[in-house]
């Protein structure tokens, strides 16, 4: 596959609590290693225009994320995702792995070794997922992540939108810069989306200067990519709101799979959360993903946690996208 030819990507769009999934059907680049996070190398290094052509304008937009999918690596397991978004490949995203799961069992993409049970081959490593399908209709799906854990508390970044804010770093899947509510921050429901935006795009570069965040098992998954914005429940029956910021201009959607699970690990090492328990969050438009404090774990020599998350996706379309090497804008483009 290369960029010199025209190619047409045969793509199913959904939603998954409001944010966007676009699955591509084909054709997949094939990728070289031997477990999924040397393939999103792979694809990082030979393939990042099929990326941003099929996820940013004019094809997408600023807050587009999709997948492809794989056979598994191991013939035990179901599948293997590459996400691909605004932001990169990331290492794992949970409203991406949700509307994934959810097309390829309605559209019969895949046939699940164990009807309920899918092991998924992720680049952050193996997730679990339960879900219940009634005449085709996937209802919901329950993902098992992999382990999450507080990596830094208080750190201190002077935003100059905003002032002085105190921030935790915790990771879901991806790092997660987490501003609490605070003297300077009084909570996601007093500002706007392009306030959070600005700030946030600050707030990483500066954080990421400051430190080097590196998993500890796996240093192919590193640097601190989303910040997570915190408000106070306004649902019954939910814990708290947050409205996540990923790539140049995006403000999820969705209440963000792996940064539920990020401030799941940030509350349980803070003693607010204990194993058993759930913790229902919202996001900026009010959808909900339900997680729970599956176990206690140890990351390398970290206290950390198996998280899991529930939510639902919608399928709303079937898109072919063509991106022809004499487009000018063939591979996608930002307005920022
Ligand atoms: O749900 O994990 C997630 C996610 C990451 C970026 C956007 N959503």
């Amino acid at each position: 596959m290369n960029i010199n030819e025209v190619l047409t990507f045969d793509c199913v769009d959904a939603y998954t609590a409001g944010n966007p999934v676009r699955l591509v059907k084909g054709p997949n680049p094939v990728l070289k290693g031997i477990t999924m996070g040397e393939k999103r190398l792979h694809f990082l290094k030979e393939y990042d225009w099929i990326r941003t052509g099929l996820m940013f304008e004019p094809h997408g937009h600023d807050i587009m994320s999709g997948s492809f999918y794989y056979d598994p690596i191991n013939s035990q397991n179901d599948v293997a995702i590459l996400f691909i978004e605004t932001s990169g490949c990331l290492p794992m995203c949970g409203h991406g792995l949700i509307g994934a799961l959810t097309i390829l069992l309605e559209e019969k993409l895949i046939q699940p070794k164990s009807i309920g049970k899918l092991k998924v081959e992720t680049p952050a490593g193996l997730v679990l997922a339960n879900y219940s399908q009634t005449q085709g209709k996937v209802k919901s799906i329950k993902f098992t992540n992999v382990p999450a854990y507080l990596a830094y508390t208080d750190i201190e970044i002077d935003c100059s939108g905003i002032g002085k804010l105190k921030m935790d770093v915790s990771y879901g899947g991806n790092f997660y810069a987490i501003i609490d509510i605070q003297k300077n921050f009084r909570g996601i429901a007093k500002y706007t989306a392009g306030e959070l935006i600005e700030w946030s795009r600050e707030i990483r570069n500066k954080i990421n200067k400051l430190y080097a965040f590196i998993h500890p098992l796996d240093e192919k998954i590193k640097g601190c990519s989303h910040v997570l914005w915190g408000g106070l429940p306004t649902l019954k029956g939910s814990n708290a709101s947050n409205a996540v910021f990923y790539g140049d201009k995006a403000i999820d959607r969705s209440p963000c799979g792996t940064g539920t699970c990020a401030r799941m690990a940030q509350w349980f090492a803070k003693g607010k959360l204990k194993v058993g328990d759930t913790f229902v969050h919202e996001s900026i438009i009010g959808s909900v993903f339900t997680g729970r404090i599956e176990k206690e774990v140890i990351i390398g020599n970290i206290k950390g946690v198996i998280p899991s998350i529930e939510g639902s996706s919608r399928i709303i379309g079937y898109n072919r996208l063509i991106l022809d090497p004499n487009d000018p804008y063939v591979k996608g483009f930002q307005v920022i």
